[in-house]
This record gives structure tokens, C-alpha cells and sequence, in this order.
């Protein structure tokens, strides 16, 4: 019976699938509740993960994945920090014979050196923050804007989806744009400013902010200069994170676009479907969107975190 144990362990053992994930950093409440996710999912479908986090390093990405090849693992998941450079990269593991697939952000490189990309659509969160502001502010609406890091593909599809919209509206313009690099502090140093530059935000209508986290650093400037975030100045965010929720049911906040973090059984469903030879997955797969306000707040909060 030995024999057959012993069988039994080295056959469990050869089948576990060893994936190398390069993730982009920890910078917020959503990057590391998407990294957490991942690490759940992989031990709960008894994948050996190699995590490696790189900090908002794009040398440090490339460094990682480089290592992934090295060590011959079964496949690679790649969240780029930003959309360029990543072609010879690609290329290697392409050699390698090592299938990759890029999650949450876009790549700009030919979509034959990776298998698919599992994610979210920024162009189409950045419509549904501008669609929702049209409405609130019926139009009319002086707005400031707080970026993600630049070059990253949610900073380039938000606000170009945002722009195409407002485009639509006469009376809806932006009259500040600056990056926050997705980070709560920045978010917070970068309102100051707005608020020092604008004479308190006259006029201002609203703030759009990229993410959730920049702008609860944004509520915190607004507040410390005796203004009214989420009353007097309407604001748009996106990610879905639970202070947001809890923001929007302080009454410091008006919407939010989720993006769902926990897409690790998204992803490695397509993952382990490609290695066990499924071959008619789309270019992308699509992680649906939506838009929550303080009406649904505390059951989004309910809902994705628990009480
Ligand atoms: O919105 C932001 C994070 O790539 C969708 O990156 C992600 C974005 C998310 O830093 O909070």
C-alpha cells in the first residue's frame, strides 16, 4: 500500500501548477484586497502561487517575470503597472513557451504574446462617472479631476471615457487635472493644492477622482478647509472600496463605480482552463462594472465585506 500511497503523493504533487503572478504594489485598499483575493484562491484550488509584489516598479515587474521564466512555471499572471515596454518581456516567456496572462490593466503590445487579459473596462467606468455627474449636476458642472498614475491603463481609460462624455455637455468642463498615482496621501496633497488654487474650489462643482482611495484623501483636505464634500461639492469615484461606503454614508461622498477586486476565480478559471486545454477563450474577458450610491451603500458594504 505504500507504493500506491507513494504513487498517489508524487501524482498530486506533479499535477499542482505552479503560476508566477507580478502584481503591481500595495498602493491602496483595492490592490491589496485583489492581492489577498488571489492568494485565497490559488491555495484553495491547491496552486503553488509565486507572488511578487512590485512596489509601482516597472523594472521591478520585468525583473519578476524574468525570474518566473527561469524557474519554468506553468504560467504567468502579469497586472502591469503601466501599458508600454512590455514587448521583449513577453517575447522571452513566448520563447520559453510559458502561456501569460494579463490581469486587471492593459498591455499595448500584440495581443498574440499573451493568451488573455482578464479585466475591467476603464473607458467604460470613466462614461459611468460622467454620465452619473451629467445627471446630478443636470449638466452644468465645473470639475476637478484627480488621476491615477500616469501611463497606467485605468488613468488612460477613465479619462478618456470621462472626456467623451462631458465632451456632450456645453456646460460640463474640467479646470483642474493632476496625478494622485492612485494613493490616498497624494490624493490628499493634491486637493490642498486644488483648494489653495482655486479660492476654496469657487465655483467648483465637483471632484472625479480616478479611485476611491485618492479621493478619501481628497475629503480629508476638503473638510480640514471647512468645505462640504459630498453636499456643497459632488463627488465621483471609482473601485467600490468599503470606505467609500462608509464616506457615502457619512454623507461625504455621492457614487462610486465598482470594480471588483476579488477576480482571482475569474482569472485563474481562465488560467487552469488554458492549461487543462481549453483554447477558445476571447482576447479579454470581461469583469462587469456598475455604479453604487449612498441608496445601496450599506448593502454594498454587506454584501462584499461583511458586517
Ligand atoms: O482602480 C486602483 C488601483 O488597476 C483597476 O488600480 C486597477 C486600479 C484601481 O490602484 O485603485
Amino acid at each position: 500500500w505504500w507504493l500506491i500511497a507513494a504513487l498517489l503523493t508524487f501524482a498530486t504533487a506533479a499535477s499542482a501548477e505552479t503560476i508566477g503572478f507580478s502584481q503591481v504594489g500595495a498602493e491602496n485598499e483595492w490592490r491589496t484586497a485583489f492581492s489577498a483575493d488571489m492568494k485565497a484562491e490559488a491555495k484553495a484550488r491547491g496552486i503553488n502561487l509565486l507572488f511578487d509584489d512590485a512596489q509601482g516598479s516597472l523594472d521591478r515587474q520585468f525583473a519578476a517575470v524574468g525570474r518566473f521564466i527561469a524557474e519554468h512555471v506553468d504560467a504567468i499572471i502579469i497586472a502591469p503597472v503601466v501599458v508600454t515596454g512590455w514587448t521583449p518581456v513577453l517575447k522571452e516567456a513566448q520563447a520559453a513557451h510559458i502561456p501569460v496572462f494579463i490581469a486587471d490593466r492593459s498591455v499595448d503590445a500584440d495581443p498574440s504574446l499573451f493568451v488573455a487579459r482578464i479585466g475591467n473596462d476603464t473607458n467604460l467606468e470613466g462614461r459611468l462617472a460622467a454620465a452619473w455627474l451629467a445627471q446630478a449636476s443636470r449638466g452644468r458642472c465645473a470639475i476637478v479631476e484627480l488621476r491615477g498614475t500616469p501611463g497606467s491603463a485605468p488613468a488612460i481609460g477613465r479619462r478618456t471615457g470621462f472626456a467623451a462624455v462631458i465632451a456632450q455637455f456645453p456646460a460640463m468642463r474640467i479646470i483642474r487635472s493632476e496625478s494622485g498615482n492612485f494613493t490616498e496621501e497624494s490624493g490628499q496633497r493634491v486637493m490642498t493644492d486644488f483648494i489653495v488654487s482655486t479660492d476654496r474650489l469657487k465655483g467648483v462643482c465637483a471632484v472625479w477622482s480616478h479611485n476611491d482611495t485618492m479621493l478619501i484623501g481628497a475629503i480629508k483636505a476638503m473638510k480640514a478647509a471647512g468645505l462640504r464634500p459630498g453636499k456643497d461639492i459632488l463627488t465621483i469615484s471609482v473601485d467600490g472600496v468599503p470606505d467609500i461606503y462608509r464616506a457615502m454614508l457619512a454623507g461625504d461622498a455621492n457614487a462610486s463605480v465598482e470594480v471588483k477586486s476579488d477576480i482571482g476565480k475569474y482569472t485563474f478559471d481562465v488560467v487552469q482552463g488554458y492549461l487543462h486545454g481549453r483554447r477558445d477563450y476571447p482576447k479579454w474577458v470581461v469583469i462587469p462594472t456598475d455604479l453604487h450610491t449612498p441608496q445601496d451603500a450599506a448593502q454594498m458594504l454587506e454584501r462584499r465585506y461583511g458586517p
